[in-house]
């Protein structure tokens, strides 16, 4: 359903006329339209997004997040060198009443950005520059957040990278079975559930202490890292609605997630699916190259581990979604979220075969 984008867009300080707009990108969770406006004569692009209030249930309290995450980065951009700030930061257009959303008469929340010109997000890369950058982009913003000043941000989907937690509600979702599908998943099932083991070891090195928390993107997708269209440098880091309180390593597996597979994420062609180790030691390089000094041995030790992690998460929570009947994720066909669930893990399998030559490949750095 295509929402009323002019009305929408009168909500906020547009400074010209609508011209048009239309659905962009290829996001699982938000609305998400490009839209042209008439500034004087000028075209001008704009981003219309509409927050998925079932997901992210507070969403005035996730936009303060927002506001103070990228109020913090572009500072410290504008001290270092004011060129292009608005490319290397999402920039936030004031709603009429001077806050950074609108809510609709449906009760729908309403954000909208300056559109970053010159550069992309990719679904699947290609080459290692692309995996260095990206890597190397979202380890800037991550150090950018080191010191972002109290109080603590609000947890936008609380336990969002619990993995045990995850796991629970796979269980769940078996045990009640809504829609009947579990007896057609026998083998996805077992998967699943043989990997109880491994669930909670990031969180246990948390608690011990060995692992720190800091401020995360923790959806760090290769699809929510902008690259320069001409100089494929990592841009702009997008998608901060899970910006909160979490793990470095987080971060890593869900890039290497994304990065290592070398087709879609809902490939059904499964013998296309293989773990890349290449992507993984470019990602890793371009990682460390903005985060070395900041991560500690026990970090670096995690790195492979934290790819399979995360990859095995998203399948659950894929798994889980398609048990649940779809309704998390958007899906453009009927076993949407089971393709998708199949292809994690695979990669899941691909990763644990190449486990020895992954940490071979950090072990020294
Ligand atoms: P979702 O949470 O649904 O993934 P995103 O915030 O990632 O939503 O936006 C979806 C897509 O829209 C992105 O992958 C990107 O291609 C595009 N996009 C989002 N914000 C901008 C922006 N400010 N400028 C240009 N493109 C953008
Ligand atoms: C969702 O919003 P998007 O499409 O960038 C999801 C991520 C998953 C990803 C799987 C808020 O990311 O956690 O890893 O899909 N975001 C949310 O592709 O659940
Ligand atoms: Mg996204």
């Amino acid at each position: 359903m295509m929402h009323d984008l002019p009305q929408v867009g009168r909500h906020f300080d547009m400074r010209g006329r609508f011209l048009s707009a239309a659905p962009y990108g290829s996001g699982h969770i938000n609305d998400t339209y490009a839209a042209w406006y008439s500034q004087g004569g000028t075209r001008v692009r704009y981003i219309h997004q509409r927050i998925n209030h079932l997901i992210f249930q507070d969403p005035p309290a996730l936009m303060e997040n927002v506001e103070r995450v990228t109020s913090h980065i572009r500072a410290k951009l504008a001290t270092a060198d004011p060129i292009d700030v608005t490319r290397r930061v999402l920039t936030l257009i004031r709603a009429e009443d001077g806050r950074s959303f609108y809510v609709d008469p449906e009760g729908n929340t309403w954000r909208t950005y300056i559109f970053i010109k010159h550069a992309q997000t990719y679904d699947e890369i290609t080459t290692h520059d692309q995996a260095k950058e990206a890597a190397r982009a979202f380890g800037v913003f991550q150090n950018q957040l080191r010191d972002l000043p109290g109080p603590r941000l609000h947890d936008t989907i609380p336990g969002f990278h619990d993995t045990p937690g995850r796991f629970n509600a796979l269980q769940d979702a078996i045990a009640a079975d809504r829609c009947n599908r579990a007896a057609g998943i026998k083998d996805e099932l077992n998967f699943a559930l043989q990997r109880e083991d491994v669930v909670g070891r990031l969180l246990d090195l948390n608690a011990r202490g060995e692992i720190p928390e800091i401020i995360t993107h923790s959806d760090t997708k290769l699809n929510n890292v902008m690259l320069d269209d001409e100089t494929g440098e990592g841009i702009c880091v997008i998608d901060l609605d899970t910006v909160m309180p979490g793990l470095a390593l987080y971060d890593f597996g869900d890039m290497a997630r994304s990065a290592m597979r070398p087709c879609p994420e809902d490939e059904q062609d499964l013998s296309k699916v293989v773990a890349r180790p290449d992507m993984f030691a470019a990602l890793a390089e371009g990682y460390l190259s903005s985060t070395g000094d900041q991560l500690n041995a026990c970090e670096r030790h995690h790195l492979a581990f934290s790819t399979r992690l995360i990859t095995f998460e998203i399948g659950i929570r894929f798994l889980t979604d398609y048990l649940q009947g779809d309704v998390y994720f958007k899906t453009h066909r009927e076993g949407h979220n089971l393709d998708r669930c199949r292809v994690q893990f695979k990669m899941v399998e691909s990763i644990e075969e190449q486990t020895d030559e992954l940490e071979a490949m950090v072990a020294h750095r």
